[in-house]
């Protein structure tokens, strides 16, 4: 039989149901394309169906994190609040799926196992666990940059006799903490949102840090009729608006030097910006992830506010961040720092042993055991490549990613890599992805492979591939201006830093969105430069 008659074939097979592969599969069934979503979950979503921990929400204001790819989207959907809940950030993505009949297109409950590039035809083979064999030509992986939780092997985690979670594979049923006894290892985003919620209700909150976040006000609110009718009377001004900053979000940055005004100027800035919430902080003014004397004064601003809320001497000092503000992702939080003056929460910075043991009671850390009823782990994910090289995936010559990613991932754009042809990546590493606002971004990418397949389709031509040079060249330029900002200054998951034994090599490019599109916009007007296509 062949392989274009398995009922299981089609042009393009895409991994994951999340915003990029729902995208992906929209644009692909507009063009004319036969395609297939296979998605693990038993449901749409990706991060936001797995992502269900109490006080899980967006980071991103409400409006800006949403596609804007039909205006009749974008005058339908009433945002409740600024920042959404991840229940309402799902019940979108359902809508979307169900507003553009892709469901029948979606195999839920079908995790990829491997992938295999097969040199005659050519096409690519899926396994799914369950046993099915999918076929296609083209496969784009929309497997997310945050999706592979980051598990610490604590020794005798097997042994906890309390409930055990992970915030990214969080249950779908409501976990309810009233009246337990609760430990949180890590305070990224995700402990930060799950602290403050689960402290309202524990008897015990006890939170085990290993670093302190630079957690800014997200000053998140209900949205009202007039916020919405401004958004949808002035969405196109202000989505390309947002298209022209460095991460497309909407906080137009400052073109002023932290050190160019004096030193009140400069705090009255950050206060209006640190009024403004979320993200404003960072983009107060042009050089606060490039100097190190203008960080300080960003770094020292925070931590004054954190001085004026927290009661406690031991618990303040422990909860003052001593890095680069704005290298790790910068945290947003409601009360949070407030939640640590509640009498059932206690602060542990963690010792350089860590967490010594899991025990059937509760956790040993710095040499004392806490006793816990439950033990969340917000310890985060092995991101961008961490979804990818769970699969087993091999291309020409049975090359697997993983031995070609060993030193650390390498690709062209962040979009296809060499030796794996017609296979992309949505939002890959070597692209923004993570450092931009990954709605427009995902939009952004799965335009463009859209494009490509519609012009090889055109052209007909069966395979494209990255060039090694171009791919080495793309790597080495990501590097170099990675190197220059402060991002490379501490042990951030954008280095790969927080999971051990992983390469330390800084995964996002950091150019900018908008020069990052120039640079596509270009591959593509010089007859795709850098990849080889062939009939
Ligand atoms: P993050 O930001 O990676 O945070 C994970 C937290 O867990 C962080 O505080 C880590 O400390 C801590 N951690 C990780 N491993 C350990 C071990 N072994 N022991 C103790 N503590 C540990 O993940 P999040 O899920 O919070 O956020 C990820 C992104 O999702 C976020 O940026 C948003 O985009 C949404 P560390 O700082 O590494 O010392």
């Amino acid at each position: 039989m062949k392989e274009e008659d398995n009922p299981l074939f089609s042009d393009v097979l895409i991994v994951g149901a999340g915003f990029a592969g729902i995208y992906m599969l929209y644009r692909l069934r507009e063009k004319g394309f036969s395609a297939a979503i296979i998605e693990t979950g038993s449901g749409v979503g990706g991060t936001w169906y797995w992502n269900r921990y109490p006080g899980a929400r967006c980071d991103v204001d409400n409006m800006f994190y949403s596609y804007s790819f039909d205006e009749k989207l974008d005058m339908e959907w009433n945002w409740s609040e600024r920042y959404p809940t991840q229940t309402e950030i799902l019940e979108y993505a359902n809508h979307v799926v169900e507003r553009y009949d892709l469901g029948a297109y979606i195999h839920l409950n079908s995790r990829v196992i491997s992938a295999r590039y097969l040199d005659d035809g050519p096409y690519w083979l899926l396994q799914v666990e369950d046993g099915r064999q999918f076929s296609s030509q083209f496969v784009v992986m929309a497997t997310g940059c945050l999706s592979a939780a980051n598990l610490p092997a604590f020794p005798g985690t097997e042994t906890f006799s309390g409930r055990l979670y992970h915030t990214g594979h969080w249950p779908k049923e409501k976990i309810d903490f009233t009246g337990r006894r609760v430990g949180v290892v890590g305070t990224g985003s995700s402990g930060v949102q799950v602290i403050q919620e689960v402290a309202k209700v524990a008897q015990k909150l006890t939170v085990f840090q290993r670093t302190a976040s630079y957690v800014v006000e997200a000053f998140n609110h209900r949205l009202t009729d007039e916020d919405r009718a401004y958004f949808k009377e002035n969405h196109r001004e202000l989505r390309s608006a947002a298209k022209e900053t460095f991460g497309g979000f909407s906080n137009i940055a400052n073109d002023q030097s932290a050190l160019s005004v004096s030193l009140e100027e400069c705090q009255q800035k950050f206060e209006r910006a640190w009024q403004a919430g979320g993200n404003s902080l960072l983009v107060s003014f042009n050089d606060l992830v490039f100097s190190a004397d203008a960080n300080k004064l960003a770094q020292d601003f925070v931590r004054d506010k954190i001085r004026a809320i927290v009661k406690d001497k031991e618990t303040l000092q422990k909860l003052i961040p001593h890095h680069t503000i704005g290298c790790k992702r910068l945290c947003l939080g409601t009360n949070y720092y407030e939640t640590y003056n509640r009498q059932n929460v206690c602060l542990i910075q963690l010792d350089e042993t860590g967490i010594q043991r899991v025990t059937p009671e509760g956790v040993i850390a710095n040499g004392t055991e806490f006793e816990l009823d439950d033990l969340i782990l917000a310890t985060g994910f092995d991101a961008m490549t961490g979804a990818l090289a769970k699969i087993n995936i091999e291309g020409r010559d049975g090359l697997k990613l993983r031995d070609a990613w060993a030193a650390g991932p390498r690709t062209y754009l962040g979009l296809m890599t060499h030796n794996f042809p017609n296979f992309f990546t949505v939002t890959g590493p070597g692209s923004p992805s993570v450092l931009s606002n990954m709605l427009p971004t995902i939009e952004h990418h799965v335009d463009w492979i859209s494009e490509c397949l519609c012009y090889l389709r055109e052209s007909e031509v069966t395979v494209i591939e990255a060039d090694l040079d171009a791919q080495d060249t793309w790597v080495e330029h990501g590097n170099q201006i990675a190197a220059g900002t402060l991002r490379y200054t501490c042990s951030s998951w954008y280095l790969g830093a927080n999971v051990p034994g992983k390469p330390r090599v800084f995964m996002p490019y950091i150019g900018g969105m908008p020069a990052y599109r120039k640079i596509c916009e270009n591959v593509v007007s010089r007859g795709y430069e850098g990849f080889t296509l062939r009939a």
